[in-house]
């Protein structure tokens, strides 16, 4: 159901900086607030103990956020640890589902039963204490106390994520290669290393899609070079791949190198693109490269400028893009970094003690990313004529997100008619139309596979459809049952991708003994593909979520209300994925019949009628178990025993089989379309099966 904008109440308090995040803007409501009360920099509301407080997107803890406090400013934070505060985007949306009060009530008045949603629209630093300091209160505090408030209320969490959506606009559509395999490398040192990739994929007919350039395919880590010596037959690499139906996707990072004669470097400064210091001058900061400046993304001819660089790439046959560290990340900045080695000279001639010990080695290890330097650099935002410069910690949260803006709005210029991949680390709402996000360096660890899970609706909630973790994880050593298990759940996020950082054990896939496990695994998102598509693609076209938290369905049902490992995949299925290891299976809470169907090596195995309740299931490693709701059916592509898959493009799209459950099941509303243009339409691509 689509949401009714007359249902949403914005607000503005203070002097608003625009961020375009909203798109459908109703008209400022003078009546104050119903919900939240004013304090001097912020709101407040009493929280009673079973109202869940959905929302935050890329976030830590749960889908439920109570019991924390969480800090809105955009992190470069590569330990997603329960006791931080940030990731990487700014998702300022919050739903409010179960018991509130108005915010006149008395102490003995009682609450209501609603579901509100709120988004909190401003660009500078936000606190959500969201029953931390007091278990039964949300307080939220601005730096800034200027904002746009939007306030929406559904008959349910799904009305009320619907008429948010409709206020933000439509979510990034990728082409639909991207839904394919893709494998990652902190780095792929060479173009050989590349091939050997796709080799070693083919050999074990293992499918792939996408292969990932991390920083090492640039010459000296400057945006839009290509390393002469390691991958000096770009041109053919790309090419071969092409011919093997393999798309490369190179990372761009934030910060151009400073370097005399490198062309970007030139004429940003040329012609004052970059962000500048207190005093006017280009600040300086390191980041991989050394030494950078910050192209200034909100400074719309800057960003047009920049944007157009990409075409360095498209004119070359590149079709995909992953944008990185625009928090943004900043290692060091000069000015920071003098202090710090004039401390340590001082320090020099002590004896060290427990304090100025480690006074020395937080010196440097809190020369990386903090406020000061956010403070200390100015961009000319195009939003604010007249102004004539806003301090970054002001608009620390567009970053990211107007520097994967400059890049789809260059896309639309330089290939209109043709989807391009783009994905970003940093985001704000608003950026989910322009590209999706990946949920940045996570771990090799257990209890990210189930982040990974529970960010999910999370994200969906805030226009994020396009998105997944890094597979298997990031930063750590990885182990084979973890990556199956990671996997195992990957099949089903729209981004399907293995990545890992320098250093770390391998995590190819071909490198792994159970080779007949993972092949059945990824044959099962093959043929899943057809039906994720569809899901996406409603999903986004009608402002829904793919994924969804169990209370978003079973609202009476408080044991499903409370469930954070299991989630709703459209309409039709439940997963209850393994996320603990030496589990040969886990118990699984359903909150109706439904039937159970086992998948193994890309084939039914076994289907079976469980009631509703808690019942333990059987997941041995490599087995893909899927729940399908009553009255549903769930189509596939054609059974992996008769087709072989390489890609996506071996999929067949419209000969399908049906998983079903029930006596009278309505037909499958089912969205095909040629995955590469941009002619989506809900009334001509939908078909019902
Ligand atoms: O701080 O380009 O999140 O995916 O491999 C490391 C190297 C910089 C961070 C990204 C990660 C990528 C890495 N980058």
């Amino acid at each position: 159901m689509q949401g009714d904008i007359k249902m949403v109440k914005r607000y503005r308090f203070g002097s608003p900086i625009e961020t375009e995040a909203v798109l459908h803007k109703p008209d400022i409501t003078e009546r104050e607030c119903e919900w939240l009360k004013k304090s001097e920099d912020g709101f407040f509301c009493r929280l009673p103990q079973e109202t869940i407080v959905y929302g935050l997107g890329e976030s830590i803890r749960g889908i439920n956020k109570r019991g924390w406090l969480y800090r809105s400013f955009c992190s470069d934070e590569p330990e997603h640890r329960e006791d931080k505060q940030s990731l990487y985007g700014a998702h300022n949306f919050l739903l409010l589902s179960g018991d509130v009060y108005r915010k006149e009530d008395t102490e003995d008045a009682l609450p209501e039963q609603k579901n509100i949603g709120f988004f909190f629209d401003t660009p500078g630093e936000i606190v959500f204490d969201i029953g931390y300091t007091k278990r039964d209160r949300m307080e939220i505090t601005f730096s800034d106390f200027d904002l746009e408030l939007y306030v929406m209320e559904g008959e349910s969490p799904d009305e009320v994520v619907s008429a948010f959506r409709e206020l933000i606009g439509r979510s990034y559509i990728p082409p639909k290669w991207a839904f394919g395999y893709g494998q990652s490398r902190w780095s792929y040192e060479t173009a050989d290393d590349v091939r050997k990739v796709a080799e070693e994929h083919k050999r074990l007919k293992l499918p792939l899609d996408s292969v990932y350039l991390d920083i090492a395919y640039m010459e000296r880590y400057k945006d839009f070079t290509i390393d002469e010596k390691n991958f000096g037959d770009f041109d053919s690499l790309v090419k071969e791949m092409k011919e093997n139906r393999i798309h490369l996707v190179p990372i761009i990072d934030a910060g151009v190198k400073i370097e005399e004669g490198y062309d970007v470097y030139e004429e940003g400064k040329e012609k004052g693109y970059f962000c500048k210091d207190e005093n006017g001058e280009d600040f300086t900061v390191g980041v991989w490269p050394g030494k950078c400046h910050f192209p200034d993304m909100l400074n719309e001819e800057a960003r047009h400028w920049f944007g157009d660089k990409y075409h360095l790439l498209t004119d070359r046959g590149i079709d995909g893009f992953w944008n990185d560290m625009n928090e943004p990340a900043i290692f060091y900045s000069e000015k920071h970094l003098k202090k710090v080695f004039d401390r340590i000279d001082e320090l020099k001639k002590e004896n060290l003690d427990v304090d100025t010990y480690f006074e020395m080695t937080g010196l440097v290890a809190g020369s990386s990313n903090n406020l000061e330097d956010h403070k200390s650099f100015y961009h000319q935002y195009s939003e604010m004529p007249g102004e004539d410069r806003i301090r970054h910690d002001k608009v620390h949260n567009l970053y990211g997100y107007y520097m994967t803006r400059a890049a789809a709005e260059a896309f639309e210029e330089l290939v209109p008619e043709k989807r391009i991949l783009l994905f970003s680390r940093a985001s704000y709402i608003g950026m989910h139309r322009y590209g999706g996000i990946w949920q940045g360096d996570n771990m090799s660890w257990w209890s990210h596979l189930l982040l990974n899970i529970k960010m999910m609706p999370s994200l969906n909630m805030c226009g994020f459809l396009y998105t997944g973790a890094d597979l298997g994880g990031f930063g750590a050593d990885v182990t084979e049952d973890l990556l199956i298990r990671f996997l195992s759940f990957g099949i089903f996020t729209p981004l399907m991708r293995n990545h890992s950082a320098l250093g770390t054990r391998r995590q190819e896939l071909y490198l792994f003994e159970k080779k007949e496990e993972i092949l059945g695994v990824l044959k099962m998102r093959y043929r899943l593909l057809p039906y994720l598509y569809s899901e996406f693609m409603k999903a986004a076209l009608r402002g829904t979520m793919m994924f969804r938290p169990l209370g978003f369905v079973y609202r009476e049902d408080r044991i499903a209300r409370q469930t954070e490992d299991q989630l709703l995949l459209g309409e039709e299925l439940m997963l209850a994925p393994v996320h603990e290891q030496n589990q040969g299976g886990r118990p699984v809470y359903l909150p109706e019949r439904m039937k159970f169907l086992r998948f193994r090596k890309g084939e039914l195995l076994e289907e079976e009628v469980l009631e509703r309740g808690y019942t333990f299931v059987e997941m041995p490693l490599g087995d893909i178990c899927i729940f399908l709701r009553e009255g549903h059916k769930l189509p596939l592509a054609e059974s992996a025993s008769h087709r072989n898959f390489e890609n996506t493009e071996d999929v067949d799209y419209d000969n399908l089989v049906f998983c079903e459950f029930g006596d009278e099941i309505p037909d499958y509303e089912y969205y095909s379309d040629d995955g590469e243009t941009k002619e989506y339409s809900l009334e001509k691509n939908i078909r019902m099966l």
